[in-house]
């Protein structure tokens, strides 16, 4: 079976055991502004089918990250409100927000910025940038994305402070269509992180997707009755483009054409018989 044009031809990594996709090096960083002190996540939940939780109300309003990824396709206003994480106990929470093909002219994506912001004393968060197509029930994401990129994010603010965190993921194709790109994360390692959010009302709405490993299927933002999501607008989550550099097509072997010439008999011989 011919691979994936959106499974890359770049090196694999081993980010999903059991799933070949591409691995391009990520990172990022910028200098740290001090440790602000631990705050406690105010009403969060903790059930089962509850996993998901909400920074909590900021003491003085929203806070504005310093700018990254102005150049790419940016669904927020820039300032964060809230964000987006899992309890404590999610092995594997995923955030992601969508956008259109007809968004990136080059057809392809260069970086990816995510704004985290956190309310423990870690400050550090290992997650990959996930891509996913369409295509699920009623719309959804598909489970399993067409690339995961992993990265590091250190000295991560406290809430209300957020940052960006710009990952390099260069001449990644981009599918047609819809599509939906954002993060995914082990919560039980790196706990208490939350993708910033957006929540003015002069936003314009733009859809996200949930799941967690406790979830069979994508939860839509737009529908959601979790009341973190009731004032929802955007997440802080900037795709920049770039050209899109498709895998080389690999010349078939001798041994491979004398397969297909096999077969290819095998199937003659059938019809003359019939
Ligand atoms: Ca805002």
């Amino acid at each position: 079976m011919p691979e994936s044009p959106y499974r890359s031809s770049r090196p694999r990594g081993d980010l999903w055991p059991g799933a070949a996709f591409a691995a391009a090096v990520c990172a990022v960083l910028a200098t740290a502004p001090g440790v602000a002190a631990r705050a406690s996540i105010a009403g969060s939940a903790s059930g089962v089918g509850e996993a998901r939780v909400a920074a909590p109300p900021a003491p003085r309003g929203s806070s504005t990250p310093p700018a990254d990824c102005v150049e790419g396709v940016v669904k927020d206003d820039g300032s964060l409100e809230t964000g987006y994480g899992w309890v404590p106990s999610v092995v594997d929470g995923r955030y992601v927000q969508e956008f259109t093909f007809a968004e990136f002219p080059e057809r392809g994506l260069a970086d990816v910025c995510i704004c985290w912001t956190r309310n423990q004393l870690d400050d550090s968060i290992s997650f990959e940038v996930q891509l996913y197509r369409h295509g699920g029930e009623d719309g959804a994401p598909m489970l399993e994305p067409e690339i995961s990129v992993a990265a590091v994010a250190t000295a991560v603010p406290a809430f209300p402070e957020g940052r960006f965190y710009r990952v390099e993921i260069p001449g990644t194709p981009l599918p047609p269509g819809l599509f939906s790109i954002g993060v995914r994360w082990d919560a039980t390692i790196d706990r208490f992180f939350f993708v910033c959010a957006d929540q003015s009302p002069a936003t314009p709405f733009t859809n996200g997707w949930f799941i967690d490993d406790r979830a069979d299927q994508w939860a839509d933002l737009a529908e959601a009755a979790d009341p973190i999501f009731a004032e929802h607008a955007a997440m802080l989550i900037r795709p920049v483009a770039g050209p899109a550099v498709f895998p080389v097509d690999v010349p078939l072997s001798n041994a491979a054409l004398a397969v297909v010439a096999l077969l290819l008999a095998g199937l003659g011989c059938t019809r003359l018989r019939r």
